[in-house]
């Protein structure tokens, strides 16, 4: 008997920072109400959903940055999405910034289950971009000012039987993210992004962003067998323009269904889990064929600068 799970990718079109909280969560509600309607068992929204992509402006007082962090999850702004949620009986996976009782700012994600339950947490370990002000540019990208890395790791979290990791954004590029979530078992990774037209120091033609997010999706999907939805924040904020290109993509790395454009969009897909199993017990069965072994060899020796195995030549 297959195993299926209606996947919803909500991607949602730029928010203003005049943009209350009130308003977003509405929005919100409104993607949601759509995907459960067309019988989405969960729902992946963007990274920092909750508000306008603020690590592109430079604050010099700290405390302006504070409306646009959650001090507890859920709050009475976004309680009523957790609320229509539950009264739907969907889950959802929300990107926001977390800012701790203890004073400590991360770019978090949680994964929520379908009794409105936080069932998993997951803090952005790969933050991109600078902490220092760059002068003369149209903006900033200031993840390393306004969060600390992530400090919980990869998990992977039971929703319903099915097994799921998360990440956030950038960690998308990185090769080790889906491997490190792929040996603990996961299935679906969801992933929430932003990703600026402009980034200081990261000259790539909007063209080649969209193409190198999609490779770098589709690349993590085929390598660890799994799943993934991808959910970004797009189009225009306060005139700043992030790409579209949200999306789900199965274990053969290729795409079940994408964005249209670049403004609120609902996607759904329903996947079989047990399409990764062709590939985890082939070419991909990791157990048989991994050799970590060797590349602890090469990759550890030449990083503690010690000499190669005799007969390992770099020609060979
Ligand atoms: N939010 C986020 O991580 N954005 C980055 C921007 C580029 S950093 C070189 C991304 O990887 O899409």
């Amino acid at each position: 008997m297959s195993r299926n799970l209606t996947l919803a990718v909500a991607q949602v079109g730029g928010i203003n920072a005049d943009d209350s909280k009130p308003h977003v969560v509405a929005r919100l509600i409104g993607l949601l109400e759509e995907a459960a309607g067309r019988g989405a068992d969960l729902v992946v929204f963007p990274e920092l959903t909750l508000t306008t992509f603020f690590p592109r402006t430079w604050f010099d007082d700290e405390g302006a940055i504070d409306r646009y962090f959650e001090k507890s999850m859920p709050n009475s702004d976004v309680q009523p999405l957790f609320d229509r949620a539950q009264q739907l009986g969907v889950g959802f996976y929300l990107g926001y910034a977390e800012l701790t009782g203890g004073g400590k700012r991360y770019n978090t994600a949680i994964l929520v289950d379908k009794q409105g339950s936080i069932v998993g947490k997951y803090r952005k370990m790969h933050l991109p971009g600078h902490a220092d002000k760059r002068q003369g540019l149209p903006n900033q990208h200031l993840e390393k000012k306004y969060f600390l890395e992530g400090d919980l790791g990869f998990g992977v979290f039971d929703f319903h039987g099915t097994k799921i990791g998360m990440c956030l954004c950038n960690d998308r590029r990185w090769p080790e993210v889906y491997r490190a979530l792929a040996l603990q078992g996961a299935e679906v990774v969801l992933l929430g992004y932003n990703t600026p037209d402009f980034v200081p120091g990261w000259q790539e033609e909007p063209h080649a962003k969209m193409f190198a997010h999609l490779l770098s999706i589709q690349a993590g999907a085929y390598q660890n067998s799994v799943f993934v939805a991808a959910a970004g924040k797009s189009g225009f904020e306060d005139g700043n323009h992030m790409i579209g290109g949200s999306a789900v993509v199965a274990p053969s790395g290729e795409i079940l269904t994408k964005a249209a454009g670049e403004d609120d969009e609902v996607l759904v897909v329903k996947i079989d889990l047990d399409m990764s199993k062709p590939y985890r017990e082939s070419v991909f069965d990791f157990d048989a064929h991994r050799r970590p072994d060797a590349y602890g060899i090469i990759a550890e020796r030449k990083g503690r600068g010690e000499p190669l195995p005799v007969n390992f030549s770099v020609n060979a």
